[in-house]
């Protein structure tokens, strides 16, 4: 009797035990193939070679593990389908999310939910009906955990301590992957500036956990900086310097200035066609009455338009996670508005958006603004609003009426809406046609643009004719732009070429007009970037700007550095553009030997870490404090002098 009940336990003990791996197994391997399929082919990742490939199918193991056995662990009983839905929306969250961005959410991302109210008509652009398929398992996951419940499954108990020990075998796993992905990408953490790399090495989950530690680190920097880490930033900075161009050194002297960033706009579309109708036509003939420069870049990345905004005003670079405008608002700056009221100016940011999005209302204030138009400024009325709010025409307009009584002189800076993602209008703005490719973004980004450009010209007619014309220079750019990887095979079809890294690279150029009197008609091919306006638009007003911490340069002086830094660590310079660690001539787009480029890419990442050290420690706070040093310093060596 005694030693047949012992068997019988030790029967169920063992069954109980294999049908508790069999499950665990079951559970794994279904996420695992869940997420080799958003990987795989939601994702596109760029997978060069067969070594890469198994990589992409190995990475998610680990993450498995660790979640899975974290979620045991943490929840027990209810540990493993809490997890199962967690991780899958996740997942699925980062499939919107990358639809939209071609990028990988950081956490600094997620103290920007007050944007998603913006998206909305996006969002319904990034949804797809097969998505339901990604949701099959989560349902019965749902109707397992909440109506089933956990505590009756009689043959599945899962134990805490097996949660721990999953959570362990992760380790080793995630080694193994580390050690994998370094023999196709050395210091692959170390190096980590391009998440789409990162993903395709790791996997998307471990990445989560990366830019976890990551922001800890960030956190850190800012508690434990000291006025002394300026230091670098300032010496690289004058070693750079180049003096800016002097016949145009106060050309636009006490003038107001009107900045316009038009939204989504790249230079590809000046001077274009579709179907033999000009795409801008207004633009292209306008820009024969000003300097107009067609080598110069954008360089935001996850913050967009407020990344523009935040690199032309302080020349600056913006953050690689996440936007300065949310993550680093409360920082001391010396942006130009803030200068030029400095130098008796008012300063206004014109925008018919809600006024907390991208943060700008709390972000104005630390750049120095007087005011912010913002929608509540403008009359949105159902009629004069399509797609994201209040069409640019109407905006133009109530902006020019603003600007018509203000004091002056002022600086304000419009930013145009209507071409934005998904790029959709009434049926009576469509001036052209659309587009006839791959890709309905493409195809109606065209007559958004054309839109667009019809309404600058009603805005810039009307300016011509106010009393503000004389006195005013206008400097007109894209904000970044609209038409994303996804499109490429669109693209292509477009400009009738292939699309490779390096013509991928040539589409981040954006329009850039600075118009006025004393500005001749000139086309320009400097090489130049966002980061540049301030110390140009400062140099034509005679502005003497005092703040050293400044990585832009002049675009009108002769000896600049012609070098363009994107926040991905890629370059341009007179010569070559250096795309994901390849190098190519700048003219032809000719693969050119590696060696060229390797210091500019170093010199790229040096400028870039510089520039994050700044913003990452506050350390524009410190500025009045090491100028004093410097102050100290030189006259303790006319001392010694004497
Ligand atoms: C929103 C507008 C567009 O106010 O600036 O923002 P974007 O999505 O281009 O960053
Ligand atoms: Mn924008």
């Amino acid at each position: 009797m005694f030693t047949k009940n012992k068997h019988s336990k030790r029967d169920k003990r063992d069954g109980n035990y294999k049908q508790k791996i069999l499950i665990y197994t079951l559970v794994i391997a279904l996420f695992w193939a869940k997420m080799y399929f958003i990987q795989g082919s939601i994702f596109t990742l760029g997978v060069e070679n067969s070594n890469e490939a198994a990589i992409l199918a190995f990475n998610p193991l680990s993450s498995i593990f660790l979640l899975f056995g974290l979620g045991v662990f943490l929840f027990g009983r209810k540990g493993l389908l809490a997890t199962y839905i967690f991780g899958s929306v996740l997942l699925y969250v980062n499939v919107l999310f990358y639809r939209e961005y071609n990028d990988f959410i950081t956490i600094p991302m997620l103290g920007q939910v007050a944007n998603l109210a913006g998206l909305g008509s996006s969002i319904t652009n990034i949804l797809s009906i097969s998505d339901i398929l990604l949701f099959v398992d989560v349902f019965v996951a749902v109707f397992l955990l909440f109506y089933v419940k956990p505590s009756r499954f009689t043959f599945f108990i899962p134990k805490r301590r097996e949660g721990l020990i999953l959570a362990v075998i992760a380790i080793p796993l995630f080694l193994v992957n580390l050690a994998w992905a370094e023999t196709e990408r050395t210091d692959l953490l170390e190096r980590a500036f391009d998440r789409n790399m990162l993903v395709k090495y790791i996997g998307v989950m471990n990445y989560h956990v990366y830019d976890i530690v990551l922001q800890g680190q960030t956190e850190m920097k800012k508690t434990f900086a000291d006025s002394n880490e300026l230091v670098p930033a300032i010496n690289y900075l004058n070693e750079k310097h180049t003096t800016p161009n002097k016949e145009m050194k106060g050309a636009a002297e006490g003038k107001n200035v009107i900045m316009i960033s038009l939204e989504s706009t790249q230079t590809f579309v000046v001077d274009n066609t579709l179907n033999g109708e000009e795409i801008t036509p207004y633009f292209n003939e306008l820009k024969e009455e000003g300097a107009y420069f067609n080598n110069f870049y954008h360089q935001v990345k996850q913050g967009r338009t407020s990344d523009s905004e935040f690199i032309t005003e302080n020349s600056l670079y913006g953050l690689n996670r996440g936007a300065a405008f949310f993550t680093h608002a409360g920082n001391e700056y010396e942006a130009s508005p803030e200068l030029l009221g400095e130098n008796g100016y008012y300063t206004a940011s014109m925008h018919a958006n809600d006024k907390s999005f991208w943060n700008r209302d709390v972000m104005y204030d630390s750049l120095g603004y007087d005011k912010f138009y913002s929608k509540a400024d403008y009359e949105v009325t159902e009629d004069k609003s399509y797609g994201w709010g209040y069409l640019d025409e109407y905006f133009f307009e109530d902006s020019l009426d603003k600007m018509e009584e203000m004091e002056q002189p002022f600086y304000t800076k419009m930013i145009t809406l209507t071409n934005h993602h998904p790029f959709v209008l009434p049926e009576d703005k469509k001036y052209i046609e659309e587009g006839d490719f791959s890709s309905g973004t493409l195809n109606r980004y065209f007559q958004t643009m054309r839109y667009q450009d019809e309404a600058l010209k009603q805005f810039v007619e009307d300016f011509k004719q106010s009393d503000l014309y004389d006195d005013t220079i206008l400097v007109i750019y894209g904000d970044h732009e609209g038409i994303s990887e996804n499109h490429t095979q669109a693209m292509s079809e477009y400009l009738d070429k292939d699309i490779n890294d390096y013509e991928q690279f040539q589409l981040q150029r954006v329009p850039l007009l600075i118009l006025g009197e004393g500005i001749d008609g000139k086309e320009y091919d400097t090489v130049g970037g966002q980061i540049d306006l301030r110390p140009t638009l400062m140099n034509l007003l005679g502005i003497k700007d005092d703040n050293p911490v400044q990585f832009g340069q002049d675009l009108f002086s002769e000896d600049r550095r012609e070098m363009m830094i994107t926040r991905d660590g890629d370059f341009a310079n007179e010569e070559y553009v250096g795309v994901k660690d390849q190098c190519y001539d700048r003219e032809t787009g000719e693969p050119v030997e590696g060696e060229a480029c390797a210091p500019l890419f170093e010199e790229a990442q040096e400028e870039l870490a510089l520039s994050d050290s700044i913003i990452y420690g506050d350390l524009l706070r410190y500025l009045d404090e090491t100028e004093v040093v410097e102050e100290m310093e030189s006259e303790k060596t006319e001392e010694t002098n004497k």
